[in-house]
């Protein structure tokens, strides 16, 4: 419901679902988390200088879950003719919320610690919702429509592969698995989660 405010209603022709427990056409789940939870300590990488932008529109979060490096840049636009207020709610990095309202200039954020997820809620809007994983590699995935992920540039060694949803009857789940890699390697790593009772 978004009756409260008339702007974000415009932008949309029909109902809107919540996208936490969305579900794929083929039963699989999109906007799922994945990552290399352990095994990757020894590596270390520079946080990429592109920044990763997290747009507003119709009052949605887009993307609804993203991966971001500490210290790379957050960007954070809005396509909305209306005031939003962005508040990520992390536990381990610093919290905080900044307005923004119709043509203000993007923000721009980073995370100091790794963090998986925190949740970003907007204090205009109370629907809306995304959430950021902030590792310090660059091994992380988010599915897509099909329900698949890709991870690539593994150097050999044995790993704890995450995954987080918010899927699950508001309490979301999280799984994990090992793999070992071997070099110019592919595994597959799937995960089945129940869905919410
Ligand atoms: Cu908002």
């Amino acid at each position: 419901m978004m009756d409260q405010d008339p702007v974000c209603v415009q932008k949309h022709n029909g109902p809107v679902f919540a996208e936490d427990d969305e579900v794929n056409s083929n039963n699989t789940l999109p906007n799922v988390f994945v990552y290399v939870k352990a095994g990757a300590e020894k590596y270390v990488f520079a946080p990429p200088s592109d920044p990763v932008t997290l747009d507003q529109d119709g009052c949605m979060y887009k993307p609804h879950v993203l991966g971001i490096m500490v210290g790379q840049t957050l960007n954070i636009v809005s396509s909305d003719p209306t005031t939003h207020n962005i508040h990520p709610m992390p536990k381990d990095n610093r919290e905080w919320n900044m307005s923004q309202p119709p043509g203000a200039a993007p923000i721009e954020q980073k995370f100091a610690r790794e963090e998986v997820m925190i949740p970003v809620k907007c204090n205009q809007h109370p629907w809306m919702r995304a959430y950021i994983g902030v590792l310090k590699t660059p091994f992380y995935a988010v599915t897509g429509s099909d329900g698949t992920y890709t991870i690539k540039g593994l150097p050999p060694g044995d790993y704890t592969i995450g995954a987080w949803t918010a899927n699950g009857g508001g309490q979301g789940q999280t799984q994990e698995q090992q793999v070992s890699v071997g070099a110019k390697e592919t595994k597959t790593v799937d995960f089945t989660f129940k869905a919410p009772s």
